[in-house]
């Protein structure tokens, strides 16, 4: 009997998930859930086969260079690959995988979700009933910002970005987007949705700003102290993609000045620290990362996982491979 590959996965998995694999490999799981330490992961890229990472594990160069001969794949559970070194995984021949497509709905639905309650201060009349503050409904108190006949600025076109587009369409905003590349025009077409080469040129003609690209060293602070200034200052920001595409204090300091209205983040630079800065401002809504977090989403990204090993095992390219150049 051939020996089952050691899969080696760092943080609890829904348990559906766990089983397939205890069937399908030599799988050692993470029952007790508890983050993996640096020492912890270099033991990891040992002794494993296969390594399932999140993106609560830092899987840099240092870490890398110590992998054991065996290590040939990074099957990560999760779409976002900027915890991993791609390059150093390259030179090393060890293949990524990641898990796209299948979070992309439940993305986009917590992207709208912040794009509503912002503007509409949901969390602010919550909190007020919650408090046992609310005096009775009067004509000029508790008002947001109407949705409807909005301008919408989606930085990043791709899978995330247009499920977010069809979405605002239905709320009756206007879509205007910035990518690396102009989409397909029949996308364009059926999102009646502007391109702009320009992000500048955008930024400053939109009322909400959503950032739906993947951070990658190119779009670290992609919306920097600069591009910030050039948002107007009635509009919003709604990030759900990663932290670091927004320079966080330059952000924290244009709410503090009134140089923005508002904004709605799922991701932090620092996560799980939270400036306590933004944790007081009324304007803002904040979301422990949650854009992916449905159990239905969850087993989508396990099965993906689970088809990227075994295609791989198999001796076939892996459907979700990374390819660095993306990124
Ligand atoms: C995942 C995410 O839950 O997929 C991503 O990029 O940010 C999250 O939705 C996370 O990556 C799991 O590793």
């Amino acid at each position: 009997v051939q020996k089952k590959p050691v899969v080696i996965v760092t943080r609890k998995l829904p348990d559906a998930v766990e089983t397939r694999m205890m069937e399908l490999f030599d799988a050692r799981l993470n029952v007790d859930d508890t983050p993996m330490s640096k020492a912890e992961l270099v033991d990891a890229v040992k002794e494993a086969d296969i390594l399932v990472p999140t993106l609560t594990d830092r899987i840099d160069a240092g870490i890398l260079a110590q992998a054991g001969p065996n290590l040939r794949l990074i099957a990560n559970f999760g779409t976002g690959v900027d915890h991993i070194d791609l390059k150093s995984a390259r030179q090393r021949g060890i293949t990524v995988t990641n898990t796209p497509g299948v979070l992309t709905e439940d993305t986009a639905d917590m992207t709208m979700a912040l794009i509503m309650a912002v503007p509409r201060r949901i969390v602010e009349g919550v909190q007020l009933i919650d408090g046992d503050e609310w005096e009775g409904w009067s004509p000029t108190s508790m008002l947001g910002h109407r949705i409807n006949g909005k301008r919408l600025g989606i930085v990043g076109m791709g899978r995330i970005g247009q499920a977010v587009a069809r979405r605002a369409q239905a709320f009756g905003m206007s879509i205007h987007y910035h990518n690396q590349h102009r989409v397909h025009p029949d996308i364009e077409g059926e999102l009646q949705a502007t391109y702009w080469e320009s992000l500048d040129q955008m930024l400053a003609r939109m009322d909400v700003v959503s950032i739906n690209c993947p951070h990658t060293p190119a779009t670290y602070h992609l919306l920097s102290a600069r591009r910030l200034k050039l948002i107007q200052p009635h509009a919003y920001v709604i990030n759900t993609a990663r932290g670091e595409i927004v320079d966080e204090p330059a952000l924290i300091r244009m709410l503090e000045k009134g140089d923005l209205a508002g904004a709605g983040l799922d991701v932090f630079e620092n996560e799980p620290a939270i400036n306590p800065k933004l944790r007081k401002m009324k304007n803002v809504v904040l979301l422990p990362h949650m854009g992916s977090a449905t159990i239905e989403g969850r087993l989508d990204m396990g099965e993906k996982v689970i088809i990227n090993m075994k295609t791989f095992i198999d001796g076939h390219t892996p459907p979700d491979r990374v390819i660095d150049a993306f990124y």
